[in-house]
């Protein structure tokens, strides 16, 4: 079969990122026998003709279209980037009649069923797709509904999905690494502007999938499952040789925490060592697992930047959110990074469950000690709200706080933000201040001339604009599909 793969992250504000998963799938596929080319809009300034070209010379049976990002995650800023696949599956069938449009991604996975019906899609496949995608491609080429496919999902004529669950297993040793050829050299050329110096776009790797933790906001058990999936460590390594020698100089570890569990990690890091792998890299890290043998293996493997999922600096906040550490780990493990030289970024909530003044206080108290302004090389991203996903404890806190129905077409992010900050105007101000007063915090750009309390009201108001626009664009929901069951959590070793 011929597929076109899109990937239609644009996003380079943040920082742009290699669209890794949709070239995972476009190797597995090539690597399967199939003619298999990507299209990354990322460095596209005309995505219609850029579409309708690749589609015109290749003349696809599919177009697989890959959601990163369905939003901004950030309350302060509503930002939808579906429309985009929207347009592309427009696009496409406007210049192939009868092509196959096929969507995957994380952001899919979090929300597929409206995804599909805002795209009128013809399939999707929700979870990670190294071992799904090839098998949907033999069905669809015997002309056979691939009913049976793990994680698919497609209408049926009474407007309820059809819905495998995803299996999220996955045996690396067949699953082929992502061919780096795949990724469009712009990246490598581009250079991005941080708080304080020029960065290079890294490259990227997965040493694993999915966590042990249930932090109650998470998503990540719609993409990745319950448990972790390894790597096997040698072909860590092997990746990560390859990709230097390749001359990609700079190495990120996408991995949702790189170091839970600690085991894993270590015995990576020790295997780098090994084999004399000094680049620089970076990587998300959880605060309770940090100890000296981790923090000098990844330097001295040339870890120069963490980002922390701090979350709060309240221990009743923290188990609230069923995190595994307190307070006193994260001041702990950021002075094991900070003596080494490595610099570290917080991310924090405001507004999380229970989060009130002596909560929101006691944390900007503790980034005080630790980010305090003018500090070289240590960061607060500040995040006022949570982003819920269907199907996550904090769902279920929101419905039974009146904040939720239960019933939202998640298409629009909905946002939970504690009575206890939202309803508290003095403490929205007192915020606004000691965020703009440290200039190594960061809540929202445009902070210094439009006030907290007012762009929330704003934000709230492009929100439900946004939404009212995307609804017209849904079909109605047919019969409620059964709900998936999370399976319950466990490490599987390859
Ligand atoms: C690492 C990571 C980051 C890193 C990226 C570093 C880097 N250099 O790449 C950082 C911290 C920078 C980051 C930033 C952001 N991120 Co992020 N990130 C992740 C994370 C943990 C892993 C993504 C990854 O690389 N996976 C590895 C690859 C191999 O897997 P994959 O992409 O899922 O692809 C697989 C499947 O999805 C599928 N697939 C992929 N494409 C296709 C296509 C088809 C047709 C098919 C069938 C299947 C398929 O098969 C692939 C192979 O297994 C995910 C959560 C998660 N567990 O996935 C969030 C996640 C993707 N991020 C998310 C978001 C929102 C963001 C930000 C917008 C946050 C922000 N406010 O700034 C930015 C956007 C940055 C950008 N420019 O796009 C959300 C997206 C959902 C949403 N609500 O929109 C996620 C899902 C987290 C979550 N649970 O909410 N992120």
């Amino acid at each position: 079969m011929k597929v076109l793969f899109v990937s239609v992250n644009k996003l380079k504000s943040f920082r742009p990122v290699l669209p890794i998963g949709m070239v995972t799938v476009a190797t597995q596929v090539r690597t399967a026998g199939h003619e298999a080319e990507v299209l990354d809009l990322m460095w596209e300034e005309e995505d219609e003709e850029a579409v309708r070209a690749a589609v015109a010379r290749l003349r696809p049976d599919v177009v697989g279209i890959s959601i990163r990002n369905v939003d901004s995650q950030n309350m302060l800023e509503p930002v939808i980037y579906t429309p985009l696949a929207r347009e592309v599956a427009d696009w496409a069938r406007a210049e192939h009649p009868g092509v196959t449009i096929v969507l995957g991604g994380p952001g899919f996975s979090t929300v597929p069923e409206d995804l599909m019906g805002f795209v009128r899609a013809e399939y999707g496949i929700t979870g990670f797709a190294e071992e799904s995608m090839v098998p949907f491609l033999v069905h669809l080429a015997r002309g056979a509904e691939p009913e049976d496919v793990p994680g698919v999902i497609y209408r049926r004529p009474d407007g309820s999905y059809h819905r495998r669950e995803p299996v999220f297993r996955i045996d690396y040793r067949k699953a082929v690494r992502p061919d780096p050829d795949l990724y469009d050299r712009r990246y490598f050329t581009y250079s991005y502007e941080t708080h304080d110096r020029s960065e290079k776009v890294p490259a990227t790797i997965q040493t694993k999938k999915g966590c042990v933790l249930e932090c109650v906001f998470c998503s990540n058990f719609l993409v990745d499952g319950t448990g972790v999936k390894f790597d096997e460590v040698s072909r860590v390594a092997d990746e990560v040789e390859r990709l230097r020698d390749e001359g990609l100089e700079v190495l990120e570890i996408v991995d949702g925490v790189f170091n839970l569990p600690l085991n894993y990690s270590l015995e990576i890091l020790k295997e780098f060592v090994r084999r004399g792998i000094e680049m620089p890299w970076s990587c998300m890290i959880n605060p309770g697992n940090v100890t000296p043998e981790l923090v000098d293996l990844m330097v001295r493997t040339g870890c120069y930047y963490v980002e922390f999922g701090t979350d709060s600096g309240c221990d009743r906040i923290l188990r609230g959110l069923k995190k595994n550490f307190r307070q006193r780990q994260i001041v702990q493990s950021h002075r094991l990074f900070e003596q080494a030289g490595v610099r570290v970024e917080h991310c924090l909530f405001i507004g999380s469950p229970g989060d009130d003044r002596d909560s929101v206080r006691e944390t900007f108290d503790v980034m005080d000690e630790l980010v305090p302004s003018g500090a070289p090389d240590a960061h607060a991203y500040w995040t006022l709200g949570l982003r819920v996903c269907r199907g996550t404890a904090l769902h279920t806190t929101a419905v039974a706080e009146g904040q939720l129905t239960g019933d939202e077409r998640f298409i629009v992010p909905k946002y939970y933000v504690s009575k206890g900050v939202i309803g508290d105007d003095a403490l929205l101000d007192e915020i606004e201040e000691r965020v703009l007063a440290n200039d190594n915090w960061y809540l929202w750009w445009g902070l210094r001339t439009i006030g907290l309390r007012t762009r929330i009201r704003m934000a709230r108001e492009e929100s439900r604009r946004i939404e009212a626009e995307l609804m017209t664009h849904l079909p109605r929901r047919g019969p409620a599909p059964a709900p998936l069951v999370a399976t319950p959590r466990r490490e599987d070793r390859p």
